[in-house]
């Protein structure tokens, strides 16, 4: 038995019910609840939450949907823009985006089916349920509403807060720096506080108040605990002020740069974005993500095997796909100027936090020559974790005394770099961000 429901406002419940001679036991729901994708199918830049927040925080598209007081499952719409042919280019083609959830429905007689609230700028066209698979066709947007005799737009009604979930009030965003401590404005009398992250920034609480101290450029979420009720404020860590900008100092045979420090965009560390005008570089948890990430279902390439393949995917305008890469231009760059004081053969080394495999691959680039590109040795998605290419053609970079540039390009889309480390050593086993080589006060 399907019945049909409409839900327009964020957090709507929608009074439903679940046929009272439905047989008591399990019963699966699924192909519900619909965000229509706002804005013309032929400005897919335009549409479903996709892209990043101006923090750089990537959009979401969730919502949840659960039954009575049952715990609500978690859905998540596609915020990932694609190729005509991927999921998000069918959603863009249908202005539609199917969702699917399932409830148990342990007793006959009237229930109430919840939406909770959700990510902005989601709109509920339809709620399908199904209670024997097959049961709604697979038409694109079910079939008609159910008879029923209650006027079902005018009898939904706001929620209450689900028992399940804290009750979270967000503060506003805190910007800091590296070696700063600050308080955090508009809480009193805290009883504690903690860290999502607190390699970026540790929270500490006195006397009811709750400062913040950054470690290091990243991002970090604050859980902040008054009169027994959660506060949450995102914190956005940037490098220390007046820190030197210019070239990175080997010392040892050894060289380290967090990847975040290309958002100073100075002479000696730079990021630029790609020129197919989508895809650039956001600050991540502790490092630097080129956005929109890729993965299976929307591949984002940058695709070069040769020296020459390399030459005319850096030189790429920005509409052309070169060398059969999926994605357009030339791919987004962070550019590091290291001074070499002791002539050697270098690795280079990446730690990393990359999202999936579609999303885990680079080029390097010394002195404006392609090298060779990572990602030959299958994976590489571990959480904060180093990775090298020591064994493939080109990874033993010769560098003579001097300043040399230093750059890394994706291979991939969704790339997350934390940590690059050029050393001599071609198995240093590097274990956690390693400190930071100095620098020179400013570029020479
Ligand atoms: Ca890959």
């Amino acid at each position: 038995m399907g019945h049909a429901v409409s839900a327009r406002s964020r957090r709507a419940k929608c009074e439903t019910r679940v046929a009272p001679r439905c047989n008591p036991g399990r019963r699966r729901a699924r192909r519900a609840v619909t965000p229509a994708l706002p804005g013309h199918p032929r400005r897919p830049r335009s549409t479903l939450n996709e892209g990043t927040e101006d923090d750089g925080t990537p959009r979401t598209a969730r919502t949840a949907i659960g039954l009575d007081d049952q715990s609500p499952g978690l859905l998540r719409g596609n915020s990932v823009t694609g190729t005509s042919t991927s999921p998000w280019g069918f959603n863009i083609m249908h202005g539609i985006e199917p969702l699917s959830f399932t409830v148990d429905v342990t007793t006959p007689g009237w229930h109430d089916l919840v939406v909770y609230r959700s990510d902005a700028a989601i709109l509920f066209d339809r709620i399908i349920i199904e209670t024997r698979a097959g049961a709604a066709g697979d038409g694109l947007v079910g079939p008609p509403e159910s008879p029923n005799n209650i006027a079902a737009p005018q009898r939904a009604t706001v929620a209450p807060r689900p028992r399940t979930m804290p009750e979270l009030r967000r503060l506003p965003a805190i910007r800091t720096s590296v070696d700063e401590t600050s308080t955090v404005q508009g809480v009193r009398d805290a009883e504690a506080a903690k860290s999502d992250n607190e390699t970026a920034a540790s929270v500490a609480v006195t006397d009811g108040q709750v400062r913040i101290t950054g470690h290091r450029a990243g991002t970090a979420e604050i859980s902040i605990t008054v009169g027994g009720q959660a506060w949450v404020a995102s914190v956005t860590v940037g490098r220390a002020a007046g820190a030197p900008v210019g070239a990175y100092l080997e010392r040892d045979g050894s060289a380290v740069l967090d990847a975040a420090d290309a958002l100073e965009k100075s002479a000696s560390a730079t990021a630029i974005d790609g020129n197919n005008g989508t895809h650039g570089w956001a600050l991540a948890r502790n490092g630097l993500q080129v956005v929109p990430p890729a993965d299976a279902g929307a591949k984002a390439q940058w695709l070069a095997t040769s020296a020459a393949q390399a030459e005319a995917l850096f030189k790429a305008g920005p509409t052309e796909k070169v060398n059969g890469s999926s994605a357009a231009g030339a791919p987004p760059r962070l550019d590091f100027t290291v001074a070499i004081q002791t002539r050697g053969t270098y690795y280079l080394f990446v730690n990393t936090s990359n999202p999936n495999a579609d999303a885990d691959s680079y080029h390097v680039v010394v002195d404006g020559q392609w090298r060779y590109q990572s990602g030959k040795s299958g994976p590489e998605t571990g959480f904060e974790t180093w990775y090298g290419s020591t064994s493939v053609a080109g990874a033993a970079l010769t560098l003579e005394p001097g300043e040399h540039t230093i750059s890394l390009a994706p291979r991939e889309a969704g790339l997350v770099l934390n940590q690059i480390a050029l050393t001599t050593d071609d198995t240093p086993g590097l274990t956690g961000f390693q400190a930071p080589s100095g620098r020179r006060a400013s570029a020479s």
